[in-house]
């Protein structure tokens, strides 16, 4: 009804606010973190200036497109010897910044509104894409506690994301993320292969032409 109504002034119609539920476990609250994006932004680059971006060298030798950093009790590293949390910074030993109070409250709204008990805040890592950057296709398996679910934050320039099934083989589905979408990925859900389309050139009055991901974790048992 009010979709018709608002239809031809391209109002947002509400039903897009609701959350959607892309598969088994797996739920996007569109919008859900517009209220405190730019205190998360503010907090994200605080912890940048305590823990500074860096492109990770994957295991084969390859520098990552992503610049990453972390917060929390565990921090993600990856070089030419393999792939693993650690909990301090290898570049300088002192421990990761702790996870602020911003991120911790929208960590635990989401994963209530999904549904589950336990929310991830052993590891908030901090994905920053420009122009290009891309996030080929994985599956986070590197963490023992897969029975908690990942909660994630998009923030700024809208990715493409690929969501695919639990072998490499499966079709993908491809969908937007925006500033200020949060996904809950629990269930089945947690180790599906998934990856981000190279980020286009466009701009976001928040970031510029940075789009900024924040991924929340349990690690260990
Ligand atoms: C689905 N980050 O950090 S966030 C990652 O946009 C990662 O930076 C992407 O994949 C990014 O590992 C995607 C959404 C996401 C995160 C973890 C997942 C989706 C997931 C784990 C399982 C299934
Ligand atoms: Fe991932």
């Amino acid at each position: 009804m009010t979709g018709d109504l608002f239809d031809h002034l391209g109002v947002q119609e509400k039903a897009a606010e609701e959350p959607v539920r892309l598969g088994e476990g797996a739920f996007i609250f569109p919008g859900m973190a517009l209220p405190q994006a730019e205190a998360l932004l503010d907090a994200a680059r605080a912890i940048a200036r305590k823990a500074p971006f860096r492109h990770l060298i994957t295991p084969g030798g390859h520098r990552m497109s992503v610049a990453m950093t972390a917060c929390g009790d565990w921090g993600w590293n990856s070089d030419r010897k393999g792939y693993r949390y650690t909990r301090t910074q290898p570049e300088t030993g002192e421990a990761w910044p702790p996870i602020p109070d911003s991120f911790e409250r929208l960590v635990r709204q989401a994963t209530m509104a999904a549904g589950f008990s336990e929310a991830p805040l052993q590891s908030g890592l901090i994905n920053l894409y420009r122009p290009g950057t891309r996030l080929s296709l994985h599956q986070d398996r590197d963490e023992e506690a897969t029975d908690v679910p990942i909660v994630s934050v998009s923030l700024g320039v809208a990715a493409t994301f690929l969501w695919g099934g639990l072998t490499r083989k499966d079709p993908m589905r491809r969908f937007r993320l925006s500033h200020g979408d949060v996904v809950v990925w629990g269930g089945p859900s947690r180790l599906v292969f998934h990856g981000v389309a190279p980020l286009a050139r466009s701009t976001h009055p928040a970031t510029g032409e940075c789009r900024v991901n924040l991924t929340f974790r349990r690690v260990t048992r």
